[in-house]
């Protein structure tokens, strides 16, 4: 199979400047051939998992068939040759998030262990009774439970930024939260209910004003914009492999260096040690430190192959391509009778949660999966932004750049046939 990279290559001899061909990124994508209760696949549930390119699978199947052997351990040629593609992973993901220096990338096994680990060991070597942390009214669960345990271990309290009607966040409100008690802000880059985009970079400005350090949940950002955390300033950036065309099991804490070496480690075990006696143990350097255990090789290696495949498609052209998907969504959804989007803030990424008057969400997904159409019903791990909204699920159609028009078009006509069977 031609990569991205050939074709376009291909593309460029024959006079035509390359530009994005959803086909042809198609191609790459083998689980989008098939056919569900006999239909073609119309997979919109990317933002629970994204498919996997070829390469990536590829990585994983060439890493498990030649290398497989364990990292950092051995000193024969396949340990050396797994250790070196490992780091190597390592290294790609500090260049796409721009970070400095890879000893700031910690791999874990994915956006809720990321966070778990700034909670338990940033958090609670800084935290003590009457500090405050602040999140939002839209955060996934795992944004939201690992702060209420450090708040129950420390005595700490969750502080609330509150939401619009557009499901936009009160930017007012987070100004007065901020105080002299306020020690951490946790905040959603994109909102994996609503779709809503915040403005990650004047929070972090606000936070930072105050010394105020933050944490960005980027799990449903990566796939869709650039991110670039020396920009943001960010002091933590977490994401999950798996929603980023890469493996599941394999995630990412991008932390700032002088903040990871203050910091406890979160877990005990081998490779995160110097040296070990029943007395006392002294804790390896940054990032392995946080990385007791065997990791996930293959995920850390297949991550890595999703990288260079995203930046070879182009992540300008897909975040253009992917805004144009989304506008023709919302207007295909929105013409529907009945049909509410929940979510609507002039900034957002490719999701589209909706309900539908008197169909239940989960109706509404056993239907269109009998078309072939895979969506995602039910509460999204976000039940605080749904009662918010005074719905208790909703119907969500996630987009990825593997997506076309005629898929939202097949989506559209999926939903009017629910209302008429409804009607
Ligand atoms: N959201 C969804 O269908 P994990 O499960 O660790 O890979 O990612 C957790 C997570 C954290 N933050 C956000 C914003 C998320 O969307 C998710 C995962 C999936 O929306 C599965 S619940």
């Amino acid at each position: 199979m031609r990569t991205i990279n050939e074709l376009a290559a291909q593309e460029t001899l024959r006079g035509r400047p390359a530009g994005f061909d959803v086909e042809r990124v198609r191609q790459d994508f083998p689980i989008l051939r098939q056919q569900v209760h006999g239909k073609p696949l119309v997979y919109l549930d990317s933002a629970a998992t994204s498919q996997k390119p070829q390469v990536v699978i590829d990585a994983v199947t060439r890493y498990y068939q030649a290398e497989n052997s364990n990292v950092h351990r051995g000193i024969h040629l396949l340990s050396e040759r797994a250790t070196e593609l490992f780091e190597d992973a390592r290294a790609k993901v500090a260049r796409f998030l721009n970070a400095s220096d890879a000893r700031e990338i910690i791999f874990v096994r994915g956006a809720t262990e990321g966070i778990n680990l700034v909670a338990q060991s940033y958090g609670k070597m800084s935290l003590k009774a009457g500090d405050e942390i602040i999140i939002s009214a839209m955060e996934h669960h795992s944004n939201i439970v690992p702060w209420q345990i450090l708040c129950q271990e420390t005595g700490a309290a969750l502080r609330v930024i509150p939401i619009n009607d557009d499901g936009e966040l009160l930017m007012d409100e987070f100004k007065k939260l901020l105080n002299a008690r306020t020690r951490l802000v946790s905040v959603v880059h994109v909102s994996n209910a609503l779709g809503t985009i915040n403005p990650v970079k004047q929070i972090i400005e606000m936070a930072h004003s105050h010394g105020v350090p933050v944490v960005i949940d980027g799990a449903q950002a990566a796939p869709h914009l650039s991110v670039d955390v020396r920009a943001l300033d960010c002091d933590f950036y977490v994401l999950s492999g798996h929603k980023l065309f890469a493996p599941t099991g394999i995630g990412i804490v991008f932390g700032k260096a002088h903040l990871l070496e203050a910091m406890p480690p979160y877990q005990g075990g081998g490779d995160m040690i110097l040296s070990v006696t029943f007395e006392r143990t002294l804790y390896n350097v940054v990032p392995f430190k946080f990385e007791a255990g065997t990791p996930h090789i293959a995920g850390a290696i297949g991550l890595g192959a999703a990288i260079d495949y995203l930046t070879e498609v182009g992540l300008d052209k897909i975040a253009a391509y992917e805004r144009g998907l989304l506008a023709h969504a919302t207007d295909a959804l929105a013409a529907i009778p009945g049909l509410r989007i929940i979510g609507t803030a002039k900034e957002k990424a490719g999701i589209l949660s909706f309900v539908l008057d008197g169909v239940h969400p989960h109706d509404i997904g056993t239907i269109l999966d009998q078309d072939g159409i895979a969506i995602r019903t039910g509460h999204h791990c976000a039940q605080p932004v749904l009662q918010r909204f005074g719905v208790p699920a909703t119907a969500r159609a996630s987009l990825a750049f593997y997506n076309t028009r005629e898929e939202i078009d097949a989506l559209a006509r999926a939903i009017h046939k629910v209302t008429t069977l409804f009607g």
